[in-house]
């Protein structure tokens, strides 16, 4: 090999791209000026530095559509020079973006893998579009990297983007991880493409999951679907063999900045925002619910089990609060619409039903907040009552513990990914179960500080641990290494 030959493929193989759905910045017109906007979020946060170490790229979706023709090559100069890595946009059009993304990403697989059978679509032009789409990254991609470079793509939107990089000659290797959960095979074999979408899995080097329960169902799916692979489990994850590739199969759940929460919490201006929010509901205990509008969230559910408390539990009355702040999301769904509305209409039968002079049960924002706002709720709450019907992992109920450094209680759904390695600190409880919600609210009003104090420290002593960044190097490696020691490989 040339030496010029080998330092190009050092250097390939040094620099780290990542794929996402979306771009890490936010760009809008505003009076018919074109602006960007530097994106935040635990993702972005923990994956910055890795890419300006390794003269990383990040790909995604500019958020804009070919037909509102965004000037995108000027605008993301400044943004690059910020963000210390490059952007490279994907453009999609109006129609993708109904069909692809709104379509067969957020109308099938999303509610299929949350285990909403009842509300997925089954549509063949959404699967031929994301097909499509999927093919737009990888053109967009191969024209601008290095075809050794290795490549970490992220979420459902491009589970076919793999396969399609590997038919364009990309020799590098190539990861994926699912932030959504994944489903038994019994709901996963009503996909009408479900081989395909297995074998687009298969393309990868490496396949991450949230939990071990999602990494189990897909294997479990493999081995139905393809029953000539062979498949060898590990201690903590397995290996496929598929025509003389190896994949591995593993699960790595994805955790915060534990550091950053607990630092936020502790500022001077966070403890003072907390303070003015808690004066608001003098001597009654807040309970916080902060999800993105979503069916996933179980906020239905859980102003119901809300109302059962009260109703069970009358001396509570006057002495809780429920603050419900749902962040807008995905609003121009019809089904998010419907979502807000059943939302607000039983929001407003139980203040009706419950609220007397000088206190209303539930205080309901809709809005997204400031860091700064974020932070001083969740060192207000004395509760946070997290109960998805189903979730990948769920990062509200981690934010919360690392930013209580002085006690608090999280009930958490056993349907978060988080409940497998929370469950030792928190109140886990099934959302369906009303009645199990309302005793777990009434128990954590009553808990002794000291038994808040115990539990939380435990929860945060694993998150110190457990970080965003242990999890971000803890793919990589298994992304560059390719193979587990073979200690702890068996047949
Ligand atoms: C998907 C999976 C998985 C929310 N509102 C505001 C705000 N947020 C931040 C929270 C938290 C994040 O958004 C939400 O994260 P979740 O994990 O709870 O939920 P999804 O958005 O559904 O994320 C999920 C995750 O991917 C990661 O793999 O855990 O299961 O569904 O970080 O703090 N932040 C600010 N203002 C808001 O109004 N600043």
């Amino acid at each position: 090999m040339g030496r010029d030959r080998a330092e190009r493929l050092k250097a390939a193989a040094d620099r780290l791209v990542v794929v996402a759905n979306r771009l890490p910045v936010t760009v809008a017109k505003q009076e018919q000026e074109w602006t960007v906007r530097p994106g935040s979020g635990g993702l972005v946060t923990a994956l910055a530095p890795v890419l300006r170490n390794r003269n990383g790229l990040w790909c995604g979706w500019s958020g804009t559509t070919e037909e509102e023709e965004a000037p995108l090559e000027g605008l993301f100069g400044e943004a690059e020079k910020q963000a210390g890595f490059r952007l490279l946009p994907v453009t999609l059009s109006k129609e993708e973006v109904e069909l692809f993304y709104l379509g067969f990403s957020n109308e099938t697989l999303w509610p299929l893998f949350h285990d909403l059978l009842g509300r997925t679509h089954f549509e063949k032009t959404y699967w031929e579009s994301y097909l499509k789409a999927n093919q737009r990254y990888a053109s967009t991609l191969s024209g601008a990297i290095d075809s050794a470079s290795p490549i970490w793509v992220h979420d459902y939107h491009l589970i076919p983007l793999g396969g399609r990089l590997r038919e364009g000659g990309h020799i590098g290797r190539i990861g994926f991880f699912l932030h959504i959960p994944f489903p038994t095979s019994d709901l996963f074999r009503r996909l009408p493409w479900r081989r395909q979408l297995i074998e687009f899995f298969l393309a990868y080097d490496l396949v991450g999951f949230q939990t071990r329960r999602d990494f189990a169902n897909f294997i479990h799916c493999v081995r139905e679907m393809l029953p000539d692979v062979q498949i060898f489990p590990g201690s903590s994850h397995y290996t496929i063999l598929l025509r003389g590739r190896r994949i591995l199969v593993q699960h790595f759940p994805i955790s915060i900045d534990f550091q950053e929460f607990n630092r936020l919490a502790k500022f001077p201006s966070t403890q003072e925002a907390a303070a003015i929010f808690q004066d608001k509901y003098p001597d009654q205990k807040i309970i916080l619910g902060l999800d993105r509008l979503d069916y996933t969230k179980g906020v239905v559910p859980r102003f119901r089990a809300f109302q059962t408390c009260l109703k069970k539990y009358p001396d509570l009355r006057g002495k809780v609060v429920l603050v419900q702040v749902v962040v807008p999301s995905r609003i121009e769904v019809p089904e998010y619409q419907a979502m807000k509305r059943e939302l607000e209409q039983l929001l407003a039968q139980i203040n009706g039903e419950f609220t007397r002079p000088g206190w209303v049960p539930i205080h309901y924002f809709f809005r997204s907040l400031s860091r700064l706002e974020l932070a001083a709720m969740y060192r207000a709450a004395d509760i946070a009552l997290v109960t998805p019907i189903r979730d990948g992992m769920n990062l509200v109920s981690k934010e919360y513990c690392a930013s209580s450094p002085d006690g608090g209680v999280l009930i958490l759904s056993e349907f978060a990914g988080a409940a497998e390695q929370l469950r030792e600190g928190a109140i886990l409880v099934n959302p369906f179960d009303l009645d199990g919600v309302a005793d777990a609210i009434y128990g954590a009003f009553h808990m002794p500080m000291e038994e808040q104090l115990r539990r939380m420290n435990h929860l945060r002593n694993h998150l110190r641990q457990k970080n965003v960044y242990e999890w971000v190097n803890g793919f990589l490696a298994a992304l560059q290494e390719g193979q587990v020691p073979a200690a702890s490989r068996s047949a």
